[in-house]
């Protein structure tokens, strides 16, 4: 029935919005689980014996958006694994692709209700000085420099911006002023929150 179904927010905004940093925010405060499919991707690439791990370091280092059978399976189990009372999950970073919404659509609706998308927004300067900045100070990301950087945000004018805009035709994007300070951000993402029922 509808009330087993797991409840997710998509997290999405430019690469260095500060997605992960409000999702451990909101984690903090409310105690919903957060998936970073960057983060699960990072994390698979570094198996010993993954059969992905060079295709995925391939795509991240291309800012390409790795196929969605790999990132879905990887969310999949990630939930499946999480201890979850409320059921709510905020997977950050995805879909990013309509391939990414096609798999995700396939694989998941039937467990999962898509209560909407927390869009952190963010101009393109700001995000690039973030991701600099974390590379600098040893990040360790193969993806935090000027060169990959151009090509993550060309990826997600290009691919993730019309996911969100089709979201947002729906009435399920919600726009958080990513540009201020985290506590400021987190502030405005408490009321979206408290819009969807969360
Ligand atoms: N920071 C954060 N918020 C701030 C604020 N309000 N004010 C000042 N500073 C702030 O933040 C980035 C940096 O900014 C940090 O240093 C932080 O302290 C500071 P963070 O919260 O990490 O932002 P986030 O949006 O999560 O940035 P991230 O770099 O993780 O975004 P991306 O979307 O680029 O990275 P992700 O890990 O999601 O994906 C990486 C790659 O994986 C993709 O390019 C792609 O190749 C691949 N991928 C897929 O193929 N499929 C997927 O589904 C997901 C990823
Ligand atoms: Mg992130």
């Amino acid at each position: 029935s509808a009330e087993q179904k797991f409840e997710v927010l998509f997290i999405l905004g430019g690469p260095g919005a500060g997605k992960g940093t409000l999702c451990r925010y909101i984690t903090e405060k409310y105690g919903y689980v957060h998936l970073s499919a960057g983060d699960l991707l990072r994390e698979e690439r570094m198996k010993p014996n993954s059969k992905y791990g060079e295709l995925i370091e391939k795509f991240i280092k291309d800012g390409k958006i790795v196929p969605v059978a790999i990132t879905c399976s990887l969310l999949d189990n990630g939930m499946q694994a999480s201890y979850s009372p409320h059921k709510r999950f905020l997977i950050d970073g995805f879909p990013r692709n309509q391939d990414n919404v096609d798999g995700w659509n396939e694989a998941m609706s039937e467990k999962c209700i898509v209560k909407g998308v927390l869009f952190c927004e963010c101009s393109k300067e700001v995000c690039t000085q973030r991701c600099l900045k974390r590379g600098a100070a040893g990040s360790g990301r193969s993806d935090d420099n000027e060169e990959v950087l151009v090509k993550r945000h060309e990826t997600y004018i290009t691919n993730t911006l019309p996911i969100i805009e089709h979201f947002e035709k729906q009435g399920l994007t919600y726009k958080v002023n990513s540009m201020q300070s985290p506590e400021k951000v987190f502030e405005d993402a408490k009321e979206i929150l408290s819009k969807i029922g969360w």
